[in-house]
């Protein structure tokens, strides 16, 4: 079975999470799959990609496969995470990547999200950002995806209370580009597509390539990036990190101790 849609038409590609049973969890095999249709956009020629859910659905995605985050002393976002992979992937895309949102988006979802170059989002999406409900050092990379499309104290309330926030108040502070009814999202994110998939696309994907390298441009020295390993190593070494794990498998509520 496919846990994803993928169709390309006139320069469109869109790929449609069919993954509901597992609440379109972004498993190894659902971000291989979201991988395998960018490339084969990328191949056939496609200027935009949309990454939407089923009409109707009540969540847009769950988020990391939390029974693949490794326990046992192992960085659970390391580069060669799936959820990683699947960020890279997007940001290597050439043309545009809208994403199209519905329901409620959960922890890395959030992320991969907000690493869309365009967020069409219905009044009724919300955004749940949980690494902090689990007991999961969020990695620099993935932070910093949450700086360039948020304004800091909105990535900070997202990420300390692991709420859902709305849609509309993400809208009004830019973070989404627009909020659309969900009658009327298909034919928007449709409209907005194929007036990008017009346009030169190797003028878009050059300036693309290049806001991806100016917004990442900061400077970190080793003995930095040596302490935010080592911090974040602390975390995943930590019995807090393997309650959350455990509490989301037994379906309760997490007990932590700051150790
Ligand atoms: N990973 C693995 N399985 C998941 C999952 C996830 N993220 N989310 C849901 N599932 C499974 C769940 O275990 C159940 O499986 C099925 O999907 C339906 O879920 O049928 P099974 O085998 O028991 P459920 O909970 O019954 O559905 P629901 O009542 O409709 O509730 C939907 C939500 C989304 C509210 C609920 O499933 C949920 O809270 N999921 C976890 C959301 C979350 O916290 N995600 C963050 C994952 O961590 C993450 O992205 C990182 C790295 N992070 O935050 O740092
Ligand atoms: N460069 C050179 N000539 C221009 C020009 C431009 N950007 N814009 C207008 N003209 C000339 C036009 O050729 C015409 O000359 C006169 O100005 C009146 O224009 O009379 P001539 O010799 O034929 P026009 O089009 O008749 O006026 P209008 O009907 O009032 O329309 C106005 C607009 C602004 C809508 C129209 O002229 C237009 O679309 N201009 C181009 C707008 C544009 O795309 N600019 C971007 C340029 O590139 C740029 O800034 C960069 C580097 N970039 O985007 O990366």
């Amino acid at each position: 079975m496919s846990l994803i849609n993928a169709h390309l038409a006139e320069g469109i590609g869109s790929i449609t999470f069919n993954y509901d049973f597992k609440r379109n969890a972004l498993s190894e095999a659902m971000t291989g799959e979201i991988a395998a249709a960018l490339a084969l956009f990328t191949q056939e020629g496609a200027r935009v990609a949309v990454i939407r859910g089923q009409p109707g659905a009540k969540v847009w995605s769950a988020g990391h496969s939390v029974d693949e985050l490794p326990t046992g002393g192992h960085d659970p976002l390391g580069w060669k995470d799936s959820l990683r992979m699947v960020i890279r992937e997007i940001e290597a895309f050439p043309g545009p990547v809208i994403a199209q949102v519905g329901g409620s988006v959960w922890g890395g979802a959030c992320e991969l999200v907000f690493a869309c170059d365009l967020i069409v989002a219905t009044p009724e999406a919300t955004f749940a950002a949980t690494p902090a409900k689990l007991g999961v050092p969020y990695n620099a990379t993935g932070l910093l995806t949450f700086l360039n499309a948020l304004p800091l104290h909105l990535a900070k309330e997202l990420l300390f209370t692991g709420s859902p926030m709305g849609a509309a108040r993400l809208e009004r502070q830019g973070v989404i580009n627009h909020l659309v009814s969900a009658a009327e999202i298909d034919a928007f994110v449709h409209e907005l597509a194929k007036g990008m998939a017009h346009n030169a696309p190797l003028s878009i994907s050059v300036i693309k390539e290049q806001l991806r390298i100016l917004a990442g441009a900061h400077a970190l020295s080793p003995q930095d990036f040596e302490r935010i390993q080592g911090l974040r190593r602390v975390v995943y070494n930590s019995a807090d990190y393997a309650e959350g794990i455990h509490a989301f498998k037994q379906k309760r509520k997490p007990i932590y101790r700051g150790q």
